[in-house]
């Protein structure tokens, strides 16, 4: 990404980067492609935030197979290049790396972010989703771009058994772990997007709140 994150992987526990921050638009959300909830393609999707002035975007697909995803990611790889969009890959280093992705989002049972690193370089984004103070606490040791801390609030976009943390334990992880840029994830819309960045969000990711019900 630049001289920081270089260093920052070289010293993880000494110096942090903010530079992700950078890459997301002014009022700091952070969309996530969902083809089932939107009825479009990854790449429609990201044609559609493009309109609405988003600068980065997550293409999560939890259906496709391998190859689907990939050609779907090269499409929406082009989309996002005509309009100045980063693209960030769910779980996928593989399509990530294929596609020339800007980064990667991996979750707790995914490749460990070091081996992602290793194999994507100083130069990739790689952000990592948690679901507690403690592995928030545990992340922040990681060589990893950004921090995702889910669900702020009961959703039914994804199935698991994670609890939502609430405003609370947002406001817990956003003081331990100060030098990260933190994305709250879950459950997050209009009505209550001002309270999760007033208890420290940096960004507002999300996926059912960006369709029309
Ligand atoms: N990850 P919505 S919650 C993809 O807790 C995802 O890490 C979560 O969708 C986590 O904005 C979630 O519709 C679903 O609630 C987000």
């Amino acid at each position: 990404m630049n001289d920081q994150s270089a260093k920052r992987l070289k010293r993880p526990d000494a110096i942090v980067t903010t530079a992700f921050l950078d890459l997301l638009d002014a009022s700091r959300t952070y969309p996530i492609t969902d083809r089932l909830l939107s009825g479009r393609s990854h790449a429609e999707q990201v044609a559609e935030f493009a309109d609405r002035g988003v600068k980065l975007v997550q293409l999560r697909e939890k259906n496709l197979s391998s190859g689907e995803f990939y050609r779907e990611a090269e499409q929406a790889m082009l989309v996002a290049h005509r309009n100045g969009i980063k693209i960030i890959i769910n779980d996928r280093v593989d399509i990530a790396l294929a596609v020339n992705a800007d980064g990667v989002h991996l979750g707790q049972d995914d490749l460990p972010v070091e081996a992602a690193r290793h194999l994507l370089g100083a130069d990739v984004v790689i952000g990592f989703s948690t679901h507690s103070l403690a592995q928030a606490r545990e992340a922040a040791r990681l060589p990893i771009d950004y921090l995702a801390i889910g669900p702020i609030f009961p959703t039914s976009t994804k199935k698991s058994s994670n609890s939502a943390v609430g405003l609370a334990g947002l406001a817990a992880v956003r003081q331990a772990v100060p030098g990260i840029p933190l994305v709250a994830i879950g459950g997050i819309d209009a009505a209550n997007r001002a309270a999760v960045i007033a208890a420290g969000a940096d960004a507002v990711a999300a996926i059912s709140d960006l369709w029309p019900r």
